[in-house]
């Protein structure tokens, strides 16, 4: 491998995200607004820009139309530096279909990767919320010879159907022996068997490897062209996978307690968890970590203002993160996430929720642990999160540790 290698980066944006319903119902997962005023998209891509990977194609499919105007508004560099961030829509070249798995996806840009000529390619999902430097990883698969990497991290036994489980040789612990894409279950690690290794869905690997492989899968029988299901498999079966492990990775400027963060967000419950780890005293993620700084647009909004409508108005946030153009006017915001343009009225109380963009709470309304999507309205009086009986009448979402989940534009009344 030469010293400086050249790297492509893609990032799989195609995700339908069928378990974030229904925030997933009128765009694609990695569109979902994330930590008030990003798109989870915004944390792959800050984490490739960071790490000066600054070749990125962005492979979008289902509901791409808001996710395709974020990459474009936001994500536009200089194409003169020979930086740029690209939305590339699922192409129908190789037959009439969609694509297939994301090993399809990849196979179907690959005249788009052999314009750019890379010695390497980083492939990153587009739907967990993390810091990652990739300078770390894409120097262990050169250090290692492997001609595919795949970052790991421990995740519980328990979650094996969740994630694809890594096997390595404990003589070389660098190496994949067998790797398994969500197996029911697996025997846990010889130090710790409540734990299992887990893919992060983050590769690395060899140009030339990674085409070969991927042909070799386009007519393989019995295949779901997918990265985790067929490609990673294919190279541990080969003895040409390695693993990076993702506990090495160190960021400039991360906390002791969100160095090793990583959360997939593919389900509400996640979701939602994740957004409570935002705003943690000590938070579990610290988004205020300027040496990393995680990039987004929200346009040129006003500050948050906060408004005392009178003495039993005291229009306040606590435990919260708020976001520019948002007025909390005489209402009673605790413990949760507010996202840009948001409205809340006096009297009105929210409490352990999360707000989308332009939603608006009007007087003596009241939101308990609930996730409101885009320019939801509370009428006076309405209530979210604390009648469960109800909302499941009005058809609201509600998992079972009572997340509710309202969809975009629905007016709530009371
Ligand atoms: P999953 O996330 O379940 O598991 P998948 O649904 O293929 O796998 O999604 C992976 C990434 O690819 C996501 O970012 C998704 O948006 C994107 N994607 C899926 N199909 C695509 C397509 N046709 N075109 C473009 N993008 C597409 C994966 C790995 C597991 C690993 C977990 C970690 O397969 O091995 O453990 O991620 O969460």
């Amino acid at each position: 491998m030469k010293q400086n290698p050249k790297i492509l980066s893609i990032v799989l944006a195609g995700g339908e995200g069928t378990r974030l319903m229904p925030l997933t119902r009128d765009r694609a997962k990695p569109a979902v607004p994330f930590g008030g005023v990003f798109r989870l998209v915004d944390f792959p891509l800050s984490n490739l820009v960071n790490s000066d990977m600054r070749q990125v194609i962005v492979l979008t499919q289902y509901k791409s139309h808001s996710l395709d105007r974020h990459i474009s508004r936001v994500w536009r560099f200089s194409a003169l530096l020979g930086n740029y961030v690209t939305p590339v829509p699922a192409q129908q070249r190789l037959g009439k279909h969609w694509y297939l798995g994301s090993a399809d996806a990849i196979l179907q840009t690959i005249n788009i990767i052999e314009d750019v000529q890379p010695d390497i390619v980083v492939i990153v999902g587009a739907d967990h919320v993390y810091r990652m430097d990739f300078r770390q990883m894409v120097q262990s698969h050169i250090d290692s010879g492997a001609e595919f990497t795949v970052a790991g991290i421990r995740q519980p036994v328990s979650q094996s159907n969740q994630f694809g489980v890594i096997n390595t040789d404990p003589a070389h612990p660098q190496v994949i022996t067998h790797f398994e894409e969500k197996p029911e279950t697996t025997a846990g690690l010889a130090d710790d068997p409540s734990m299992m290794l887990a893919s992060m869905g983050n590769y690395v690997a060899n140009t030339d490897a990674l085409f070969n492989a991927l042909r070799q899968d386009e007519k393989a029988a019995d295949t779901k062209h997918d990265m985790g299901g067929d490609i990673a498999p294919f190279f541990a079966a080969r003895g040409e996978a390695g693993v990076y492990d993702f506990t090495l990775n160190d960021v400039p400027g991360s906390t002791e307690k969100d160095r090793a963060y990583w959360r997939d967000v593919g389900t509400i419950k996640q979701f939602y968890d994740a957004h409570m780890d935002l705003i943690a005293y000590v938070p579990d993620f610290n988004l205020y970590n300027e040496q990393w700084p995680i990039y987004t647009n929200s346009g040129s909004l006003p500050p948050a203002k906060f408004v005392h409508a009178g003495r039993d108005r005291l229009g306040h946030a606590t435990d919260s993160i708020v976001s520019p153009g948002t007025i909390v006017s005489g209402g009673e915001v605790h413990h949760s996430v507010i996202s840009p343009n948001v409205r809340i009225h006096s009297w009105s109380q929210v409490v352990d929720s999360v707000l989308f963009d332009g939603v608006v709470i009007n007087r003596r309304a009241r939101v308990y642990k609930a996730i409101l999507d885009k320019n939801v309205v509370l009428t006076e009086n309405a209530t979210v999160g604390i009648d469960t009986e109800r909302d499941i009448k009005r058809g609201f979402t509600i998992t079972p540790e009572g997340i509710t989940v309202v969809p975009k534009g629905t007016v709530v009344s009371d």
